[in-house]
């Protein structure tokens, strides 16, 4: 039998202190283009006066993450929204990214916006939709490579809304064929990441509804193809640490895109709702890296639109919850909870664990951010630095101006 559990209520030593610095030395956060831009609802948009909508204010903005957080280098682009012409964009981009000091991160290609996309892209029974799809996720790899980004990252709101009026199957095939297609065309060292969501926009079938078949289309389309898990995107009871764990063991995970919700795609700052759930899938994932000696090739990415909080002190939120919450798996006692885990001393097993997510990591981020010349509070640094009033003067005109409703 294990020693019995000590040290929940501990203040932090300094070997934990030194655990908890490495896992953040490592922690990078990818920041979504469209997370700065006026997003809504299906019922309209609440439209913010600082608000990005232009490509270079999107790349501002996330300087200004970046600049306060120092962990978030890329902003991950979404190519009909940021880079609308397509590859010949991409210089331009390429100039905003040295101006700002971020590098461009994922392409993510648009397939689900187009009038022609109302039955689907790569999954449309039209061949001639399917491949208009496919021309633009090979645009994609071609900005991708141009702007040496590594990921392509891919999501599809094909499916269907009503039983018997599509062929599953079928549909099925034209997605394997389209991502094998894109596969061929990867660059060495380019990745394609493939996204599930359940439902919504399709009401009854989605053709890549979940990360089984995600799995399964990423393995047949070739080696550069792995699984990409939106947290957003689950049933309610799923258990997303297991399948974090499932794929993290078949060495089929590619990256996340970080969001919390409380019913559905809710898109909410990350760790709002379950604070929990986000510690368990990075206990998962430092559980299998000290395992295997090794880091796990993971882009962190997130995937959020906040339409009533301000998008800045939004992100900047996400950042310090997921670095807290990831500096408190760093500090689970892996061997120790290894042992009782086999043991089957399934009390102190849990204990072990629950035991590193009570701590209160925040006081060991801030000493972390001090050694490296960053704001120990990139909230308030944020407050204080006058960027909010700028821009909101600069942009407030263009927003007002901007669609709320559908007419
Ligand atoms: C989807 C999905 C994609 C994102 C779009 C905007 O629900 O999460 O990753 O690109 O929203
Ligand atoms: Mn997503
Ligand atoms: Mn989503």
């Amino acid at each position: 039998m294990a020693a019995p559990l000590k040290g929940i209520d501990r203040v932090m030593d300094d070997k934990r202190i030194e655990k908890a610095w490495k896992a953040l030395d490592r922690l990078r956060i990818e920041l979504p283009s469209w997370g700065f831009a006026n997003t809504g609802t299906r019922f309209g948009k609440f439209v913010q006066a600082a608000a990005a909508s232009t490509i270079e204010e999107k790349f501002s903005d996330a300087a200004e993450v970046h600049r306060l957080t120092g962990v978030c280098p890329t902003l991950a682009l979404h190519v009909q929204w940021d880079l609308p012409e397509g590859p010949a964009d991409a210089e331009k981009v390429e100039a905003l990214s040295r101006k700002f000091g971020v590098r461009p991160g994922s392409i993510n290609p648009n397939v689900f916006q187009n009038q022609e996309y109302k039955y689907g892209s790569l999954g449309n029974p039209d061949p001639a939709v399917r491949r208009k799809a496919l021309d633009h996720i090979l645009d994609c790899v071609e900005i991708a490579a141009l702007l040496g980004s590594r990921d392509l990252s891919p999501w599809f709101a094909d499916g269907s809304n009503y039983p018997g009026s599509q062929n599953i199957r079928k549909r099925l095939h034209f997605m394997e064929e389209g991502l094998a297609e894109v596969h061929r065309a990867l660059k060495p060292g380019q990745r394609l990441l493939i996204e599930y969501k359940p439902f919504e926009p399709a009401f009854y079938h989605t053709d890549i509804a979940d990360w089984g078949m995600a799995y399964l289309l990423a393995r047949k389309a070739g080696p550069q193809a792995f699984v990409l898990v939106d947290t957003g995107h689950h049933y309610q009871a799923q258990n997303i640490e297991q399948i974090v764990a499932w794929l993290l063991e078949e060495r089929m995970i590619g990256g996340f895109h970080f969001n919390d919700r409380r019913y559905a795609d809710d898109d909410l700052t990350l760790g709002s709702i379950d604070p929990y759930q986000v510690f368990r899938i990075f206990h998962e994932i430092q559980m299998y890296e000290w395992e295997q000696g090794r880091t796990a090739d993971i882009a962190y990415m997130v995937d959020q639109s906040h339409n009533l909080k301000g998008k800045i002190e939004s992100m900047i939120q996400t950042v310090s919850t997921a670095q807290a919450l990831y500096a408190r798996a760093a500090l689970v006692d892996h061997e120790r909870l290894d042992r009782l885990q086999q043991d089957c001393s399934l009390v102190d097993a849990e204990e072990t664990l629950r035991g590193a997510f009570w701590e209160d990591t925040r006081r060991a981020v801030k000493e972390w951010r001090k050694a490296k010349g960053l704001p120990e509070d990139p909230l308030e640094a944020f407050r204080q630095s006058g960027y909010l009033e700028r821009v909101t003067a600069e942009r407030r005109e263009k927003n007002i101006g901007s669609t709320a409703g559908y007419a």
